[in-house]
């Protein structure tokens, strides 16, 4: 005990040196922040406080949720700005440990929401985690110490083992977005989690079916979990490889794609205008490995027309995504009269 004490204690005095290191180039003529005459990172951000119900959901899934009785799977999407902090209050009203823990903030241990440092809620427990950010710092030497901002997420990490692996299963995961000040603002918000061979814990032809109007900025929140390796592909529409989806200009360099790798802990995000250069229509999005699109990792995105009406053969190609993704359900079409 006395031992990891000790260590512990010189681990916080290098984490602080290293901090008033940082502080030092923030500050000095050498090296300057990005945002010039603005107030240095600890004082520019604000605290936002939420609260989070951990609950059990039919089917044996288990979710987080903003109000009592209101998980889903995936959890909500949590979004704070570079530079700001958020203090979650996780409330556990189920009967099993677990816990929240973020990917691309700052915490310190005991907000890790991990066992192995005693950071989780017992069951029924109520217990706060604090995840910070910070906005990008340029140094000398075109050295840059990078922001917060990106496509995150955040899961369980005490359920079942010390890694959550459990929790994870039932669905306690989300979407955490860190915003740069000046990010554009979308109209609809998706969250899509390839879960082993799930989308957000369901197959086809029970996917969510996500639906926007010709022309909305959509934001797509990609993330992946469980064992498998996944590829997540979207019909007719197409991003940039960076860090909002979107080129900054002609010479941006980001490769432009419509399909990226989905691996356990990974997540990315983009926005798209809704059915851009191809119109409304229902398409498709799925995990372009094969045996996992066919096996029902796929959905549809429905762009419906500007003024929200239904494209013509939108809700055909909807009814034949629904009868021939599953043999059974293709099986139940061809008694009712065949499928096409
Ligand atoms: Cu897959």
């Amino acid at each position: 005990m006395n031992d990891n004490v000790v260590i512990g204690d010189e681990q916080q005095v290098r984490r602080r040196s290293l901090l008033a290191a940082a502080g030092a180039l923030g500050l000095t003529g050498s090296a300057v922040a990005l945002t010039r005459g603005e107030p240095a990172r600890a004082a520019a951000g604000v605290t936002k406080k939420i609260t989070i119900y951990a609950e059990a959901l039919p089917g044996g899934l288990i979710g987080y949720g903003l109000t009592r009785g209101g998980a889903t799977v995936p959890g909500p999407v949590l979004e704070m700005y570079e530079g700001d902090t958020l203090e979650i209050t996780l409330v556990n009203t189920t009967t099993q440990r677990l816990s929240i823990h973020p990917h691309g903030v700052d915490y310190s241990t005991d907000s890790d929401g991990s066992p192995f440092n005693d950071s989780f809620n017992q069951p029924g427990e109520t217990r706060t985690y604090v995840w910070r950010s910070h906005e990008m710092t340029a140094a000398a030497g075109r050295r840059f110490m990078p922001g917060s901002a990106g496509y995150w997420h955040y899961h369980d990490h005490a359920l079942g083992t010390e890694h959550g692996t459990g929790g994870l299963a039932k669905g306690l995961y989300g979407a955490l977005i860190v915003r740069r000040r000046g990010d554009l603002l979308p109209d609809k918000q998706f969250t899509v989690v390839f879960n082993d061979m799930l989308v957000n814990n369901k197959s086809a032809p029970d996917t969510p079916m996500f639906q926007a109007d010709l022309g909305q900025r959509v934001e797509w929140i990609a993330i992946g979990h469980g064992n498998l390796f996944h590829t997540f592909h979207l019909h007719a529409h197409r991003w940039a490889d960076n860090r909002t989806g979107m080129l900054e200009g002609p010479s941006d360099p980001s490769q432009v794609i419509d399909n990226k790798d989905l691996n356990p802990g990974s997540s990315f995000g983009f926005q798209v205008l809704a059915g851009e250069a191809v119109g409304p229509g229902a398409w498709m999005y799925h995990c372009h490995v094969q045996m996992h699109s066919d096996t029902g990792m796929a959905g549809i995105f429905l762009v419906r027309n500007a003024d929200g009406s239904m494209p013509a053969g939108a809700q055909e190609a909807i009814d034949r995504f629904h009868g021939h993704q599953h043999a059974a359900a293709a099986a139940q079409a061809h008694a009712h009269g065949g499928t096409r």
